[in-house]
């Protein structure tokens, strides 16, 4: 049963239940029920209520796979809910374990009182999403807590411990987890006997307060409308509650139909979404990795051996040169002391993560890890070395992982006597930082191998998303095409500045051309060298390699489409740069033209969805959404916009087709032959999100 009561006394204890967060789901009709049973008890005889849930937390807010086109319907359940309980005759207690957020934060806070289990976590995570606390929370969180702090904790949407919300007033009582049901009651029956009357105090809200939040989001690189919204609603939490509820639920309403929050709320179920893998077994369970060894210490070595350190693992870095190892763990501890001097990390987990860190100068110490990722030189007779070497070394049953961003994981795994325990791993640098990890399936990978490298991906923080194997996995071989626009963007008419603004004034966290002077120019152009005797004949820019040829490698060098003068991190544009685009547009015959900001997006925007388009249909990628995830954590593309194939869908992908197949009648038409899968599903009034599940 999803509403269940019981008595206890003259107490009416009401559960509800909705795996596997308690959702408050108004399209199963669980709302609907639960506001009935509220309703009920009160009028039948209950002198209290505790409401509680089953499960392993309060609630985890409205349901969000409910949220469509028309939000009175979609939402106005949990509202009524809410009403109900705030309108109940008799004291409703709310009984807090594991976490109550967002709509669940904002039952309990409709309830006369809340307990909460000394483990438990509240907030009002609904910024992240793009929306605001949409069922009285922007209300009544300032009535209990002030209107500083309840600004603070919905502009940042961040999530607060019990004994820090029983500080702020948030709830009355905390206990241990398993004194909660009693405690509940105890204060439930105390309300009962002590029968006060219901008020929903009014709050001052100082002019100063709203004037200065207001102050510091205009001056955000990136304002939002839901912090602007989140304003407002506590400025109007200063009249009467049910004026200021009216606001609440109108500007909550245009936040749920925006683009933004539609973009924010894909990113946020695609996170979960990429972790099941198509086809599994469901029997297969992951292992659990306890250990690691990594091979190399490099930067994305060390960066690696960091994000497992922070994870609880215990990692022993291998590295044939002392010095270089030294040299990383120094680098390693600076990070752990660096967070601990921001209050970031206690001292002792600081010292935790460093003493579970050992080195090595042989292959030979890999013996006892449960994983060993391999983050040598990115050369196939370094890594067939190493890859022979460990695979001798380490235990029969520990998993090999090869941190590759573009080699074939099936060759690498044939250098290996038993390809099945092999994986491709591939972290973006910096590896402690960037959240994605692309899993890439080797022809022979086993399944347990691969959930247990899923597993590993969501354990060390990441979001891992599967990858068949094909020439640059699915983020790198749709950035080629992105890049393809960009070149051919240049000898057209734009110049550097132009790209990067215009893609970046788009939302994209850093332009192109940014990008490849930060990573350095000079891993495109070994890539493109390596594909001139791969693919011979196939047509390219040669711009990039003019600038490569002057030895401009980007930021490293100091120059690159950028200049970086002694050492600088923000590149300024550089007439030599331009001058050189202008002779080269000249030598291939090129008359150069004014190219709009319009088309450089729709030109890069639409050749990774193109790309897409084929990775999925190839079956690198599952589903949309895993391209989706891929561009979101590694590649800056705005998640507000939700990622390319997202993106697509909201514009409508016959309008992509039309204007793809407009690019394909231009000049390098070749760049654009429209995706099959494209073209099926715009001809079938379908969408990209019809394939995710
Ligand atoms: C809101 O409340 C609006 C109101 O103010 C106004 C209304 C009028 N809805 O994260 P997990 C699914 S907006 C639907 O892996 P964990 C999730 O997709 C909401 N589904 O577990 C996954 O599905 P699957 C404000 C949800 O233990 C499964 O549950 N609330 C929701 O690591 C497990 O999730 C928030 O922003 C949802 N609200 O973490 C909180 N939440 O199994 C959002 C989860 O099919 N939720 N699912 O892959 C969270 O932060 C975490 O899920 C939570 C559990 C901490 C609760």
């Amino acid at each position: 049963m999803r509403v269940s009561t019981e008595r206890d006394g003259e107490i009416a204890i009401v559960t509800f239940a909705n795996p596997p967060v308690n959702a408050l789901s108004v399209g199963t009709g669980l709302v609907g029920e639960l506001a009935r049973v509220v309703a009920n008890e009160g009028a039948s005889g209950a002198r209290a209520i505790v409401l509680r849930s089953d499960g392993r937390l309060f609630s985890g807010g409205a349901d969000i796979a409910d949220f469509g086109d028309d939000p009175d319907s979609d939402v106005a359940g949990i509202r009524a809910l809410i009403d109900c309980v705030a309108a109940s005759k008799v004291p409703v207690v709310a009984a807090i374990h594991g976490a109550a957020l967002g709509g669940g934060l904002e039952l309990a806070l409709a309830a006369q009182a809340r307990v909460a289990a000394d483990s438990a976590k509240l907030g009002l995570p609904e910024v992240t999403l793009g929306l605001l606390p949409g069922a009285g929370g922007t209300q009544r969180l300032p009535r209990l807590i002030g209107a500083d702090k309840a600004l603070e904790l919905m502009l940042s949407g961040r999530t607060i411990g019990a004994a820090q919300a029983q500080a702020l007033g948030l709830v009355d009582a905390v206990v241990g987890e398993s004194e909660l049901p009693r405690a509940a009651l105890a204060l439930a029956r105390r309300l009962a006997d002590e029968a006060p009357p219901r008020t929903e105090r009014a709050v001052s809200v100082d002019a100063a307060t709203i004037a200065n939040a207001r102050a510091a989001e205009a001056a955000r690189a990136r304002p939002s409308l839901a912090r602007q919204h989140i304003i407002t609603c506590v400025e109007a939490a200063g009249s009467d509650l049910r004026d200021g509820l009216a606001v609440e639920a109108r500007l909550f309403n245009e936040l749920m139909l925006s683009e933004a929050s539609r973009g924010l709320r894909h990113a946020f179920l695609g996170e979960r979404m990429v972790q099941r893998i198509a086809g599994l077994d469901p029997a297969i369970r992951p292992r659990r990795l306890a250990s690691a060894a990594v091979v190399g210490s490099g930067t994305m070595g060390g960066g690696i051996a960091i994000a497992l350190l922070a994870a609880g693992m215990t990692v022993t870095l291998i590295d044939t040169q002392p010095d270089a190892l030294a040299r990383a763990v120094a680098r390693i501890g600076k990070t752990f002391d660096d967070q601990t001097a921001k209050g970031r990390l206690s001292a002792e987990a600081a010292a935790a993560r460093k003493a579970a860190l050992s080195t090595a100068t042989d292959l030979a110490a890999s013996a006892q890890a449960d994983i060993v990722i391999e983050a040598v030189f990115e050369d196939l007779d370094v890594k067939r070395s190493v890859l022979a070497g460990l695979d001798a070394a380490m235990r029969p049953d520990a998993i090999l992982a090869s941190n590759t961003s573009t080699l074939d994981v099936d060759r690498l795994a044939g250098f290996t006597r038993n390809p099945a325990r092999v994986v491709g791993l591939h972290f973006f640098s910096p590896a402690n930082i960037m959240r994605l990890l692309e899993v890439i399936r080797g022809r022979e990978t086993d399944p347990e191998v691969l959930a247990t490298a899923m597993d590993f991906a969501r354990r060390i923080g990441k979001v891992g998303v599967l990858s068949g194997v094909c020439d640059g996995f699915i983020g790198n071989r749709l950035f080629e095409e992105y890049l393809r626009q960009v070149w051919l963007l240049l000898e057209e008419g734009a110049l550097p500045a132009q790209i990067d603004g215009a893609l970046e004034a788009w939302g994209m966290a850093m332009g192109p051309l940014k990008v490849m002077d930060l990573a350095g120019q000079d891993i495109g152009w070994s890539i493109r060298k390596r594909r001139a005797v791969e693919q011979p004949g196939r047509p390219y820019s040669k711009l990039p390699d003019l600038v490569c040829e002057l030895g401009r490698f980007g930021q490293k060098t100091g120059a690159g489409f950028y200049l970086y003068p002694e050492g600088a991190r923000k590149g300024v544009p550089d007439p030599e740069i331009d001058a050189l685009i202008l002779r080269h547009s000249a030598e291939q015959g090129i008359e150069r033209r004014a190219i709009g900001d319009e088309e450089i997006v729709e030109r890069c925007v639409y050749a990774l969805v193109n790309e897409g388009a084929k990775v999925v249909a190839e079956g690198i990628a599952q589903r949309p959404v895993d391209v989706d995830m891929v561009y979101l954590n590694g590649y800056g593309f705005p998640a507000e916009r939700g990622g390319p194939m997202f993106y697509a869908d909201r514009i409508g992908l016959p309008h992509v087709l039309e204007r793809i197949r407009a690019f394909a009648a231009g000049r390098e038409g070749w760049a654009w032959e429209p995706a099959p899968l494209l073209v099926e599903l715009a001809a079938a009034g379908k969408s990209f999100g019809t394939l995710n599940r």
